[in-house]
């Protein structure tokens, strides 16, 4: 039997078209957090107040919540729509006719009110105090602010040879067909940053597969990159989505991003 979850809030307008992020709505609203989230039911709720409490100590009534969720068949959506009621400060994006994780990070961002974008996991695998660190180096004028597992105070807990081999070999390759993001970071897949609204301006990107960081890095150019180590965490619970094809859909967006510029 399917449990039946009858949601209060209102679902967010999903944008549609091309992957354009419009100049800075009028607001004065500092960060605006997208958490791409698909079958993360276990974790949402836990997760959206863990948010809550550190952001409302560093930057009270001045941030928003975006979840997106791509109609997750364990309504996550649903949940997430319910904790609008108690988190004003929470906005819900049900996509019904796209899939991923990249995209669903830029459709966030279209709706987004801040002048700073961020984005992190809905599984707890991006530790919520991190946020702290990365928030200081925005208010320290940085264009865009990575948590990377590749700093010496950074790492993974509790990988297997075979996934860190696999993780390795994926950054190894972005450093290969892309060699001049070595120069500016060391974690080039993270999937946790912060980044300023302008210089995402006027760009067309092509959103494919995970590597939202991996996109941005190859067609804009951020003067000022700032990197905190942090430790990439076991999942809370759930499942993780990540399988074979998304391997193939790396490499064809590492040959894509060959031709850019
Ligand atoms: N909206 C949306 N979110 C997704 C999609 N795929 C994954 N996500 C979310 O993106 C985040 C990262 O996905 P995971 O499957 O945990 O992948 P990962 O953390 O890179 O890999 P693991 O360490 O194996 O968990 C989670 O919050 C997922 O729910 C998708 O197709 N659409
Ligand atoms: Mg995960």
């Amino acid at each position: 039997m399917t449990e039946c979850i009858l949601a209060t809030g209102v679902l967010e307008t999903v944008p549609t078209g091309a992957w354009i992020i419009p100049d800075s709505p009028r607001s004065n609203l500092f960060l605006s957090l997208v958490i791409p989230t698909y079958n993360e039911r276990p974790n949402i709720r836990l997760l959206i107040s863990e948010l809550v409490r550190v952001l409302d100590q560093a930057l009270p009534q001045n941030y928003e919540l975006i979840v997106v969720d791509d109609d997750s068949p364990d309504q996550t959506w649903a949940i997430a729509l319910e904790l609008t009621v108690h988190y004003p400060q929470l906005r819900v994006l049900r996509r019904l006719g796209e899939r991923g994780l990249a995209s669903a990070v830029l459709r966030g961002w279209q709706v987004a009110r801040g002048q700073v974008l961020g984005v992190m996991d809905g599984d707890f695998q991006h530790p919520p105090e991190t946020l702290l660190t990365l928030l200081a180096a925005m208010e320290h004028h940085h264009d865009l602010a990575i948590a990377s597992r590749h700093l010496p105070n950074g790492g993974c807990q509790d990988w297997s040879l075979i996934r860190r081999i696999l993780s390795r070999g994926a950054k190894w390759l972005s450093f290969s067909v892309l060699p001049q993001l070595k120069q500016s970071v060391t974690d080039p897949l993270s999937g946790y940053f912060l980044i300023r609204r302008h210089t995402l301006l006027n760009i067309a990107f092509q959103p494919v597969g995970y590597k939202i960081l991996l996109e941005i890095l190859s067609r804009t150019t951020p003067q000022n990159i700032c990197e905190v180590g942090y430790i990439f965490r076991k999942r809370h619970a759930g499942w993780s989505k990540v399988n074979a094809q998304h391997f193939w859909i790396y490499l064809k967006h590492l040959l894509r991003l060959t031709q850019v510029g």
